[in-house]
């Protein structure tokens, strides 16, 4: 199923009139402030997040998964469920897949499907945290920090696999995600895992074209339950800089301890150049399942703070590979997609009308209450007339999910697929 231009503008006609009110209200206060408004409409148009391949069905826990019906089937159809979530917003230009539960059978049927949506590759995703049918060993016990050489060697040949499917399409990064760890005390030498990550890291980097990157991703828990081998971003810092300058730091949202600064991570990362990626999701307790934004928008909006000050003072830093990384065990997973890329576009819009330099002003001056102030005026400010009016400009809806209702776009898919296709993944 395809969403065209025509559906999009006839959905729009009935709240043109109300965006052009809002739109002028909020730019003529904007432009008063000294903001310009045009510049920032520019920038949201501009930022494309990433859509993986495993976010397109329903998601599960460990006790159970409900499905969503109609789910996509196969790489062809998450494609075009991205197809449709780009078309509404004009800000999901890219898919990130994950190998192996979406290797391409046709190569480039799959590239002339993604061209004609507008869909880039981004990082491939490679996945040792569960045994492949026909394995010949297991990651039971670890893949790249294993014990045993064979099977780290067969691990890095599967990251190398997975470079090379993304060559094939055009990607330009890896992401590594590692499960490695330890759920007893006393179940793993730290040290011998630690060497023998790097070293495997090392050997997969080495593999590594040119205008490649590769993504060290942490996570301190889950699925084990002691240590996780790479559990942090100094970890990841420290392995990234062992590897070399193609490889770098991935910040994901769900992968800290409760109350993590982790806007200060993403400060001290750009500074050194090292933050290659971010993967957005939202938490209550723990992990990365739930709608971005939905629970802590205040802290969503103090990282793109640091995003937006890293993107214009580092230049040393390398542009970011932005990625939705969410589970959608309740939600239609288009939906709950549609909402975190509203939640992005606004805190990323909000982040850029913060007056730099009376913050940095204030902040010489130890005027605590004026930098609150400061941060406070623009995340009270509702953005949302500058987020619509920037999809409207590239054809998006100005109301995707109540576009996205009106076009019965869930039914139509069960229609096309059936109510029981599952989609591929855990
Ligand atoms: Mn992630």
């Amino acid at each position: 199923m395809r969403i065209n231009q025509n559906q999009i503008q006839e959905n729009n006609k009935t709240s043109i009139k109300t965006l052009e009110e809002q739109f002028n209200y909020t730019s003529n206060t904007l432009n008063n402030k000294g903001v310009d408004v045009n510049a920032i409409i520019k920038k949201l148009q501009n930022l494309q997040i990433a859509i993986p391949s495993w976010a397109l069905g329903a998601g599960g826990t460990r006790f159970g998964r409900f499905s969503f019906f109609g789910e996509p089937k196969n790489l062809e159809q998450k494609i075009e469920d991205i197809g449709i979530l780009n078309a509404l917003t004009h800000s999901a230009g890219a898919v990130s897949l994950h190998i192996p539960w979406d290797i391409p059978e046709d190569y480039n049927g799959i590239k002339t499907l993604a061209n004609s949506l507008n869909i880039k590759f981004d990082a491939v995703n490679s996945n040792t945290f569960q045994d492949q049918n026909n394995a010949a060993l297991s990651y039971k016990f670890g893949s790249l920090s294993n014990t045993s050489k064979d099977i780290r060697q067969q691990a890095i040949q599967h990251n190398i696999d997975v470079i090379n499917i993304g060559k094939k399409l055009g990607s330009k990064s890896l992401t590594v995600w590692l499960a490695d760890g330890a759920s007893f005390p006393g179940q793993n030498n730290f040290q011998t895992a630690l060497i023998n990550t790097e070293n495997s890291l090392k050997e997969i980097y080495a593999t590594l074209p040119k205008d490649w990157k590769m993504l060290i991703e942490y996570k301190p828990f889950e699925p084990n339950f002691y240590s996780t081998v790479i559990q942090d971003w100094g970890t990841s810092f420290m392995l990234a800089t062992a590897c070399g300058d193609k490889a770098y730091s991935l910040v994901d949202l769900g992968h800290h301890l409760p109350n993590c600064n982790i806007e200060q991570i993403v400060s001290t990362l750009m500074y050194k150049g090292k933050l290659g990626g971010f993967h957005f999701n939202d938490s209550k307790y723990g992990d990365d399942d739930l709608t971005v934004g939905s629970i802590k928008p205040y802290t969503l909006f103090l990282i793109f703070n640091e995003l937006v000050y890293g993107m214009e003072n580092n230049p040393n830093n390398p542009d970011l590979e932005w990625m939705i990384d969410a589970s959608h065990n309740l939600k239609d997973p288009l939906e709950d997609l549609l909402q975190s890329l509203e939640a992005i576009q606004e805190a990323f819009a909000k982040a850029l009308l913060i007056d730099q330099n009376k913050l940095k002003n204030a902040q010489l001056n130890n005027d605590i209450v004026t930098c609150q102030e400061i941060l406070h005026d623009a995340y009270r400010t509702d953005v949302r007339p500058l987020v619509a009016k920037a999809r409207l400009n590239l054809g998006g809806a100005i109301n995707p999910i109540e576009t996205y209702r009106a076009l019965n776009v869930r039914n139509q898919l069960i229609k096309e697929r059936g109510k029981y296709s599952i989609a591929t993944g855990l």
